[in-house]
This record gives structure tokens, C-alpha cells and sequence, in this order.
């Protein structure tokens, strides 16, 4: 198998997921024409997210064929060792989406040997293009993005998400323990949006006791780039099961895992 070029890939996945998120964009633009579909509680899809990510993974298809491809409406598989595999979330806040409210994104992400090489977050309503390759730093419309440079949870704002995948037992300690610390948290039904909102310096961190990686990978990259720390998602097929996710602004990395892990012996 002939090395894998990434810099081509991170190039081409730019102008696809402009592509994407313009197709998805001509959806909320028309709301009404949707057919909602449960996926399960509080769990919804549309055709947008489908024919979203049926685009993706064509044009994938087409420039990259020797790829694998994992995306959140069409499942995929875990590839052979040394197969590179595009990881991909069409469109990110799919209950904002559906209700109209101008949160959500499309993530894409390329993954090898269980390594996020790079990821490209792509919010259409605000036109910013969130992106990093492993090494390459990260970017916000081409220009370098760095973590907040805050000391402590008491200076910013938390991102926490949650769905129902988790338990009310999994989070209220948490906000008790964040509350009680001082802290302060926003909630906004995207995980790739909070994430890379750390990753730029906007949030100084992002929880949630479970995320797919279709919603996270992209940004994880980015954030590891824009020097934030992030647990390591990958683990324990992290692919295909998921994680709890945790990402932080350097400066509060330890105060919040010792939040984190006293908030859970207190429940
Ligand atoms: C969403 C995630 C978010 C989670 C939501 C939902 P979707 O992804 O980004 O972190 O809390 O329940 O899973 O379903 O909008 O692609």
C-alpha cells in the first residue's frame, strides 16, 4: 500500500465540507420540506442529514476509493490496520437543526491506526471553517486558533453537553460540583461546535459523559492542535462505542479532573 497522503486529503475534505455544509444549508433554509425520523429519544434525523452525508461519502468515494468511511447515518466498519478511514457527522446538532436554531455544523475527520491525523469543523450559519493537521497547528478561516489562557474554572465558561445515552445521575453532580467551584457552563445540543469553541479560546472547556465519535473527532484534532488537552478518545474502540468526553483549556486540565472525579465518589 502506497503512503497515504494526507495534506491532499486535508485539502480536498476543505472544499468538501464547504460543499456539505452549503447542501445542508439549502435544508434550513427550508425547514418545512423536512421528514423528521426518531432515532430515539430526543434523537432525531432528516433527510438533510442523510443526503448530507450520501454527498460526503460519494465525493470520498470518488477522489479516495482505497478509504474507509464511518459516518453517523450510514454506520461503517473498523478498517485493516494501515487503511485510512474518513470519520464523519453530516450535520452536527441535529435537534437545533430540525427546530430552527442556528447551532450546528458538519464534521469531518480521517483517521489511521486509531490516530486522528486531522479534522475540519465547518459552521455554515456563522461561514467559519474550524480545521488542523496533526503537527500543522490549528485554524479558524486559515487564521491560528489557540486555547483560552485562563487559570482557573472561575474565569470562563464550561461546555457541557448530554443526551439521553447517559443518565441524569451521570450529569447533575457534575453542574453541582462546577456551580459549587464557581464555574459557569453553556449547553448547546452540538458537541463539534462546544469542542472547537474550546479549541479557539472561546470556552475554556468541554464535558459530556458520553459523545459518538462522529460528533467529536474532528474537533478533538483541532483541539490538540490549538494546544488544549482532550482525554484520549480513541481507546477502548472509541470508534464504534463512543467515549466520555473531556477537553480543557491547559490551564484548567487538572482542576477540572479533580472536579470530575470528585463530583463522581460524591453521586
Ligand atoms: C449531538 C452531539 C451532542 C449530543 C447530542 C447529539 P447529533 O449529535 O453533538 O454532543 O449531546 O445528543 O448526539 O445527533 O446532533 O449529530
Amino acid at each position: 500500500m502506497s503512503p497515504i497522503n494526507f495534506k491532499q486529503r486535508f485539502e480536498f475534505a476543505k472544499t468538501l465540507i464547504n460543499q456539505a455544509g452549503d447542501l445542508a444549508m439549502g435544508y434550513y433554509r427550508n425547514l418545512g420540506s423536512l421528514n423528521i425520523q426518531s432515532k430515539g429519544l430526543q434523537d432525531m434525523a432528516s433527510q438533510a442529514d442523510l443526503e448530507t452525508e450520501e454527498l460526503i461519502k460519494a465525493r470520498i468515494a470518488e477522489s479516495f476509493p482505497e478509504d474507509a468511511f464511518f459516518g453517523e447515518e450510514t454506520g461503517g466498519f473498523s478498517p485493516p490496520a494501515d487503511q485510512g478511514m474518513w470519520v464523519v457527522d453530516p450535520i452536527d446538532g441535529t435537534a437545533c437543526f430540525i427546530a430552527g436554531v442556528p447551532m450546528w455544523c458538519v464534521s469531518i475527520a480521517f483517521v489511521v491506526n486509531e490516530k486522528i491525523e486531522f479534522g475540519l469543523i465547518y459552521d455554515p450559519i456563522h461561514d467559519e471553517l474550524f480545521s488542523a493537521m496533526r503537527g500543522g497547528g490549528a485554524h479558524l478561516n486559515g487564521k491560528p486558533i489557540t486555547t483560552s489562557d485562563t487559570t482557573s474554572l472561575t474565569n470562563g465558561r464550561m461546555c457541557v453537553g448530554f443526551s439521553h445515552r447517559s443518565t441524569a445521575d451521570q450529569i447533575v453532580p457534575v453542574f453541582d460540583a462546577l456551580l459549587k467551584a464557581g464555574g459557569m457552563y453553556v449547553s448547546y445540543g452540538t458537541g463539534a461546535l462546544g469542542l472547537v469553541y474550546v479549541a479557539c479560546g472561546r470556552l475554556i472547556g468541554y464535558y459530556e459523559p458520553h459523545i459518538n465519535s462522529w460528533d467529536c473527532y474532528g474537533a478533538i484534532a483541532i483541539i490538540r492542535e490549538a494546544g488544549g488537552h482532550t482525554c484520549h478518545a480513541e481507546a477502548n474502540n472509541g470508534l464504534i462505542d463512543g467515549c466520555e468526553i473531556i477537553a480543557t483549556a491547559p490551564g484548567i486540565t487538572d482542576e477540572f479532573a479533580a472536579l470530575l472525579a470528585a463530583s463522581k465518589n460524591a453521586a
